[in-house]
């Protein structure tokens, strides 16, 4: 296994105007970035851009297609199942939106030395939120108390999406046994991994509301995703 190599993987759907430039972006970190793309079948052809980055960086980015149903969970499971069996030493999780600024990894990076899974947190000192109008800075807060009481997650973000992760730390969790189709396979894989007794720090990132495409967030999911913590919860004592 290789300590210094960093595997970035990235949930997409429907971001087409936004994953060529944040690819970019990522792979000129440094040598030791690559990505993991999963896809699910992005009708606005996401995936045909991910298969081309796959061509023009040939051994840097590796793009997973999955089959129906979709969500963002559902993706979640597979892309960080298959992140934990590479070589990699750490794992980065961020959206594909631009939303998670890739020059915040170095500090999640930096953090991991003394950690094994690392927060970004919009809401400690240092962190921040641009873009949110009212209605989506009051869902983010609720979200973030309601992990607090229904899964114990206390972190000043436990909804954040942009962490970083030893790889050995995402080895040991019990895919199989998830729940979560949708968002809350964030706090699901939190709770597992809290539960695990691994270090979890927070480092301060600052989120950028997505410019170019839409948020695939709805009534619909909000609620699912509520009902999905209780489930978490009920099924705690399997993860
Ligand atoms: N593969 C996959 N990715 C998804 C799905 N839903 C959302 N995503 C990705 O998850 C990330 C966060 O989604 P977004 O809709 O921006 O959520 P928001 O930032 O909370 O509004 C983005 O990179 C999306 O493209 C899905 O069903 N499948
Ligand atoms: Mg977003």
């Amino acid at each position: 296994m290789s300590a210094s190599k960093i595997l970035v993987f990235l949930p997409t759907y429907n971001e087409k105007g936004n994953l060529d430039r944040l690819a970019e972006q990522l792979l000129s970190l440094g040598p030791e970035f690559s990505l993991l793309i999963v896809d699910d079948q992005s009708p606005d052809g996401t995936g045909e851009i991910a298969d081309q980055l796959a061509r023009e960086y040939p051994g840097r980015v590796e793009v997973i297609h999955r089959a129906p149903p979709r969500g963002r969970g559902l993706a979640g499971r597979d892309g960080l199942k298959r992140a934990s069996e590479t070589d990699c030493g750490i794992v980065v999780e961020m959206d594909a939106d631009l939303s998670h600024r890739p020059e915040d990894i170095p500090k999640l990076i930096a953090a991991i030395q003394d950690a094994d899974v690392v927060l970004g947190s919009r809401y400690m000192p240092g962190g921040g939120t641009e873009g949110f109008g009212p209605r989506r800075r009051l869902n983010s807060r609720v979200a973030g108390l309601l992990s607090e009481y229904v899964l114990g997650l206390r972190y000043s973000d436990p909804t954040s999406g942009f962490r970083a992760f030893r790889r050995e730390a995402l080895a040991s969790l019990p895919w199989d046994r998830f729940i979560s189709d949708g968002p809350s396979i964030v706090g699901e894989t939190l709770y597992a991994l809290r539960k695990r007794g691994y270090r979890i720090a927070e480092v301060p990132i600052f989120f950028v509301e997505r410019r170019v495409g839409e948020s695939k967030i709805s009534p619909k999911l909000i609620l699912k995703w509520i009902l999905n913590l209780i489930r978490i919860r009920l099924n705690g004592h399997r993860l």
